[in-house]
């Protein structure tokens, strides 16, 4: 199991927060995830077949690409 957390500059509202935690938690192997609109900030806990690759492609496809 794995954490990791993500600035991801996109987010603004408590919408992109909903957006983020549906989709993500959609990808198989994600445990949780949470999205903070004040500190753009993402925590993820995930195991296989997640991998951070998956996941930042995800978050990038859905528009909330992680700062580099
Ligand atoms: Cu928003």
């Amino acid at each position: 199991m794995s954490t990791v957390t993500y600035s991801v500059p996109n987010i603004s509202c408590m919408h992109c927060v909903h957006t983020i935690q549906t989709e993500v938690a959609d990808l198989q192997g994600v445990k949780s995830v949470k999205a903070d609109a004040t500190t753009k900030m993402v925590e993820i806990v995930f195991d296989a077949p997640a991998t951070e690759d998956k996941i930042k492609a995800l978050l990038a496809e859905i528009n909330y690409p992680v700062a580099a």
